[in-house]
């Protein structure tokens, strides 16, 4: 048995060279080691420089990489941003003109519902008009039935059988009743006029008859039935040709003026304030005379 650290076959000298062999082994061994834990980068299993290196290399690389991936993403990220950006924008934009649309068609809205009680309150006053109307129609039967009934009354009391009646406010004359208008209206109006009262404009064929018709129409103007409109030659409001007599003209008429910048020339027949006649254009507004039949006289008052 040996003890520990007991020489070996008087190696003891080799021992000690060994020793101190190992020793300076030991030391360079040392300074080899402690070269790199120094700065931290050394491997403890010993592997070379340059294993290091490229791993630091391919780290440092892949950070980069990393870097420039990480820097494009958020290059992309940035431009779709803006575009969502510009996107919200347009949607503001298109919100703000539909709101503003969707008052403008409330603003219809009110506006439509504003004529529609304009119409109801239009449709209503028509409605009053047209029951005014009706009153004034019935008012004017009225009046003819009151005149039939004054002038049945006239023919039973003063035994007239000639003359018959007139329609009150219409005056009679030889069989014939006339109406001398006080409010003035065109030529065409007055003949409608005469016409809803069963009557015509007058025709002044015979000189009594003028004279007892221009009596009552001195000193205004009044139309006649007398006109050139319809042929370019005067004719009566029954379409009977007018015999041009230029004693029933005042002077220098008809003269078909045109300087009155009415438009066209002179077409209407009208008495003068002197009792003739002047030609003058159709729409102005002079009063008129209207000439009627007399009322016939009921069956039943006749022998
Ligand atoms: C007017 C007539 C008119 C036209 C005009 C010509 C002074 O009378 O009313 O119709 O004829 O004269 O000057
Ligand atoms: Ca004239």
């Amino acid at each position: 048995m040996k003890e520990e650290g007991e020489p070996v076959n008087g190696t003891i000298q080799e021992y000690q060279d060994n020793f101190e062999d190992t020793d300076t082994n030991d030391a360079r061994a040392f300074w080899k080691k402690e070269s790199i834990p120094q700065l931290g980068l050394g491997h403890p299993a010993g592997r070379p420089l340059w294993h290091f290196c490229t791993v630091l290399s391919v780290s440092a690389i892949l950070l980069l990489a990393l870097i420039i991936t990480v820097a494009v993403n958020n290059a992309k990220v940035d431009k779709k941003f803006t575009a969502l950006e510009k996107t919200v924008a347009n949607l503001s934009l298109s919100l703000t003109s539909i709101s503003s649309k969707i008052q403008m068609a409330d603003n219809v809205h009110i506006e439509i519902n504003m004529l529609k009680d304009s119409l109801k309150t239009v449709e209503h006053q028509l409605a009053t008009a047209n029951r005014e109307l009706r009153g004034m129609d019935a008012i004017s039967t009225l009046k003819r039935e009151i005149s039939q009934i004054k002038c049945n009354l006239k023919i039973i009391n003063a035994n007239v059988t000639e003359a018959g009646c007139c329609p009150i406010d219409w005056q009679y004359y030889a069989s014939s009743c006339y109406f001398f208008s006080n409010e003035g209206m065109s030529w065409d109006s007055a003949r409608d006029y005469c016409s809803s009262m069963s009557s015509s404009l007058v025709i002044l064929k015979d000189e009594e008859k003028w004279s007892w018709v221009t009596k009552r129409t001195m000193p205004l103007y009044y139309w006649i039935g007398l006109t050139d409109e319809r042929t370019g030659e005067w004719e009566w409001a029954d379409g009977t040709r007018y015999h041009m007599n230029r004693r029933q003209w005042r002077p220098g008429q008809p003269d078909d003026w045109t300087m009155h910048g009415l438009g066209g020339g002179e077409d209407c027949a009208h008495l003068h304030e002197d009792g003739k006649l002047n030609d003058d254009h159709c729409s102005r507004s002079y009063r008129f005379v209207c000439e009627a039949s007399v009322m016939a006289e009921p069956a039943e008052l006749r022998p």
